[in-house]
């Protein structure tokens, strides 16, 4: 055992080793820290140059990065703060408890809370400055499932009553309750982020750090200090898009940026890294990525020991203890620490020889004590130039004992018996009898107590209470007729896709007095691909450091142009970031009472496909904006093929409740749905926001007809009559985005060569039909008494004669879904099944979506109808070149 632990490699002597410190030490007292540093960094490159081969790493030992010697004075009192903590312990872990015994299984954590609570309380406490009328505020991302530990703090600050506290988990209890988790849509005056969806908090509050700076160098709000934190798990970090942007982070310099990882070692089924070091693993990621990395490990109980460990033997083992051990080292007695973790080499016995047992098994991790956690967080809001991230050690079900410390079933403990109840509150010091602490009853010391009064202080030195989230920002006033009105006129013949008429739109909007300098343009890294290059010249590509370089196209007139003030953020090939710029620029109205308007254009399957998770998040903030699908349509998408060409984002875009979805086929369409977004989003202020997809295929822009607004914005209008009305064959074709174009041809060779007359709708949104056909049907049905209501479609077609043909470039369930309202049976043409690389035309031939398959279907209607002979079909199918055998798009 002595050999895995010795310093001696090849037989070099203790005593050189030890001169070798020694001299380090002296340097250290006599000339400081940044001597000492230089004198090692010019000893590597010195080893270096001489041959000497040193092994790369990105880690420091297993220690606390701050030193003692180094730690600040703490400044608070740290008894009346432990008290505190412990209340909010007590009463976070009640509220599940009683939660659990009233319904068995409504869930909740108690664990996650245990091990952060040292975490929250010294930001709540110390750090974490409210927004006032003077200062902006600190952001605070809160990890999601330690929410009872936060909701435990506000009912001590008297922002919560007891009810809710009651009600916590069950929101539909008379007086409402409180959110599992953080859901602002859920507690709008209360939670800002959703966190709780892992993953998606970190990389969100990184573009929320850098959409801050973005404000403040386009002078939109003031320069200040504040900061934003995100506390996260470490089992957090597993998810990709926790670490996904830290290289931006360090990229942008963005020092108004702390993250907080909780490291207990724990996830929810066992260890994060049982055989490895996740602290270790973390640190050379985030150092790697050049973030500011400190580490939190050890409580003030190691200091006398690390002292007397003068020849690094003790850190080496913890080095080397990996962290499924450390686990069973946290679980177990003194005795045995001794024994397995000292126990392997008498040099470190002898460390903590005069240690009793008890006081062994009472040594604390870092991320328990207030003083070491106090020393990070100031390091941490003092750090210039880098972001920070703080790695604290923590036990996962601190203060749980028998049960759930430190063991793998802690995450999902719920329910305390009473001897673990009485421990508990033992431990903590509830002043609660034995009786009364098995009822698990909530306890908040009376106001006028000194912790009570502490506390209240604390916040009111931080400006008030957080988290609270408040909508603040000034509604816009023009209406914007000007503006929009030249899209409304159709392009003369001349032919644009839908794409170009918006990138045309953002121009003008970009211009615009009022809003232009609200604008937030987010492109992924296809600004070219909408034809929005010229954009790059005229408001610029936002870039904190400006431009440091001459551009290799200075000399063209679209130059890539990065500039501070650069009003849009082109974010390379990420969807992930892109949208966390969207929900940092829309929620902004809240956050900063600024009313931002992002437009993030992607490639439409890029879009729900990839982060839909994001999109529901935003959602759930409120976030106010318009998200662009671009080269969307499955067949309008030409030559991509199956990976590119969407026919899905509609039916993805359905289940976000306040979203709207429009597969518009033409600019005012466009136009009518982007002025009333405007105004209902940043004039009324409406938590809704905007999915429209546009498209790359050119065609003359129509003017817009008279009367149709309403009918675009509710999701659907005739666009052109039937000219025969009085044939005896009639029907009602619907068409959306660009297949629209292949509708109106239907229309004519069904006129023309079968004489059929048929009436043509733009059907702008199926989901406003269907949502409008849900909502009237739930109102009949609760209302049985009064006039029955009539759904949007159904008045519409009321009066509309025919048969009913829908066609699509996605899905065949979003015309089937609003089908139920129509008032005959629907035919539905649509693009399922896997997209393919080809031209237009032979991909709306295999997806059967084109002219003629509309035409085949209308007239298959009206023969089922009895209203053509079989003879009509068996010609149609030859002459409009159709091979009944081919094969089936949907599973081919
Ligand atoms: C994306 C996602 N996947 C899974 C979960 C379910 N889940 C909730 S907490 C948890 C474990 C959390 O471990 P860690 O991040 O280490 O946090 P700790 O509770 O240990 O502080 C899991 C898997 C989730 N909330 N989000
Ligand atoms: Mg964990």
């Amino acid at each position: 055992m002595d050999n895995e632990l010795s310093t001696q490699p090849h037989g070099m002597e203790d005593v050189e080793i030890q001169e070798w410190l020694e001299s380090l030490d002296s340097v250290l007292e006599s000339s400081g820290s940044e001597v000492a540093a230089e004198i090692l960094e010019r000893l590597r490159a010195h080893a270096t140059v001489s041959g000497i081969d040193l092994p790369f790493t990105a880690n420091t030992p297993y220690a606390n990065t701050i030193p003692a010697r180094l730690e600040p004075l703490f400044p608070g009192d740290q008894q009346i703060e432990r008290r505190i903590k412990s209340l909010i312990r007590w009463n976070a872990l009640a509220m599940v408890v009683r939660a659990n015994r009233v319904e068995h299984n409504i869930g909740g954590h108690i664990s996650t809370y245990a091990s952060a609570a040292t975490l929250f309380e010294v930001g709540f406490n110390h750090f974490f400055r409210a927004r006032t009328e003077e200062f902006e505020g600190d952001i605070v991302y809160f990890q999601g499932h330690a929410a009872p530990g936060v909701y435990a703090r506000a009912f001590l600050e008297g922002r919560i009553s007891v009810p809710q506290l009651e009600n916590f988990r069950r929101e539909l209890k008379p007086g409402g309750g409180l959110s599992s988790y953080p859901h602002p849509w859920l507690m709008p005056d209360f939670w800002e982020f959703p966190t709780v969806s892992m993953g998606l908090s970190p990389l969100m509050a990184i573009y929320q750090a850098r959409f801050n700076r973005y404000l403040e160098n386009r002078r939109l709000k003031r320069a200040t200090d504040a900061k934003v934190w995100a506390f996260l798990g470490d089992g957090e970090t597993d998810e990709p898009e926790s670490l996904g942007a830290i290289t931006l982070a360090a990229r942008e310099r963005l020092d108004n940026l702390i993250f907080v990882i909780n490291c207990n070692l724990q996830r929810l089924d066992g260890p994060v890294r049982g055989n490895g070091q996740i602290i270790q693993e973390l640190e050379s990621a985030f150092r790697g990525a050049r973030w500011n990395v400190i580490k939190v490990l050890w409580g003030s109980e190691w200091d006398p020991i690390l002292e007397r460990d003068t020849d690094g033997l003790l850190v080496k083992q913890m080095g080397e203890t990996v962290d499924g051990e450390y686990q069973k080292l946290v679980v177990s007695s003194g005795a045995y620490v001794r024994e397995h973790f000292f126990g392997k080499d008498a040099r470190l016995l002898q460390l903590v020889e005069p240690l009793p047992d008890e006081a062994l098994r009472h040594l604390r991790l870092g991320g328990h004590d207030p003083r070491k956690v106090y020393a990070a967080y100031k390091a941490a809001v003092e750090h210039k130039g880098r972001p920070t991230v703080i790695l604290a050690r923590t036990i996962k079900g601190y203060g749980l004992g028998e049960a759930g410390e430190g063991k793998n079933v802690t995450h999902q403990q719920k329910k305390l018996n009473e001897d673990e109840l009485r421990e508990f509150r033992s431990r903590f010091g509830i002043p609660l009898s034995d009786e009364d602490c098995t009822e698990v009853p909530f306890y908040r010391p009376p106001e006028d107590s000194v912790e009570v009064q502490y506390l209240r202080a604390r916040r009111e030195a931080l400006g008030g209470y957080v988290p609270k989230r408040s909508a603040r920002s000034k509604p816009i006033i023009a209406a914007h007729d000007e503006l929009f009105k030249e899209f409304l006129e159709g392009s003369e013949g001349r032919e644009v896709s839908t794409t170009m008429a918006f990138v045309g739109m953002l121009r003008k909007m970009l211009k615009d007095e009022e809003i232009g300098k609200l604008i937030v343009p987010i492109v992924p890294d296809e600004a070219r691909t909408f034809g929005m290059e010229s954009l790059f010249r005229t408001v610029g590509i936002y870039s904190s450091l400006g431009q440091r370089y001459e551009p290799v196209d200075v000399n063209t007139l679209l130059y890539y142009k990065e500039a501070k003030d650069g009003q849009i953020l082109e974010e390379g090939i990420t969807e992930a970031g892109s949208m966390a710029s969207f929900i940092a620029a829309g929620s902004a109205y809240a956050t900063h009472g600024i009313n931002t308007i992002p437009f993030f254009i992607f490639y439409s399957m890029f879009g729900f496909q990839r982060i839909a998770d994001f999109i529901w998040a935003a959602a759930d903030m409120r976030t106010r904006g318009f998200l662009l699908g671009g080269t969307s349509g499955r067949t309008t998408l030409s030559g991509e093929g199956l990976q590119h060409q969407d026919g899905n984002s509609h039916v993805l875009a359905l289940p976000v409740p306040n979203l709207k979805a429009y597969d518009p086929a033409f600019a005012y369409e466009i136009s009518v749905i982007i002025q009333d977004g405007i105004r209902r989003m940043y004039k009324d202020g409406e938590s809704v926001f905007y999915y429209i997809t546009v498209m790359n295929e050119p065609y003359a822009m129509p003017p817009m007809p008279v009367d149709v607004r309403e009918g675009i914005l509710r999701g659907m209008y005739r666009f052109r009559a039937a000219v025969h009305t009085r044939s005896k064959l009639r029907a009602q074709l619907f068409g959306s985005g660009a297949i629209l174009n292949e509708v109106l041809r239907a229309q004519e060779i069904l006129e023309t060569k079968y004489g059929v007359a048929a009436d043509v709708w733009s059907v702008t949104s199926y989901k406003e039909l269907y949502n409008n056909g849900n909502e009237t049907d739930r109102w009949n049905r609760l209302h049985p008494g009064e006039k029955p209501r009539v759904p949007y479609v159904s008045k519409c077609l009321a009066d509309a004669p025919g048969v009913l043909v829908a066609a699509s470039d996605y899905l065949k369930t979003l015309p089937n879904m609003v089908s139920k309202w129509m008032p005959r049976r629907l035919a539905s043409l649509g693009t399922d099944g896997f997209g393919r690389s080809e031209g237009r035309a032979a991909l709306r031939d295999f997806f059967e979506v084109d002219s003629r398959y509309i035409t085949l279907a209308t007239l298959h209607e009206l023969f089922v109808d009895g209203k053509v002979e079989r003879t009509v079909l068996d010609k149609a199918i030859k002459d409009l070149g159709i091979n009944p055998e081919k094969s089936n798009p949907v599973t081919s």
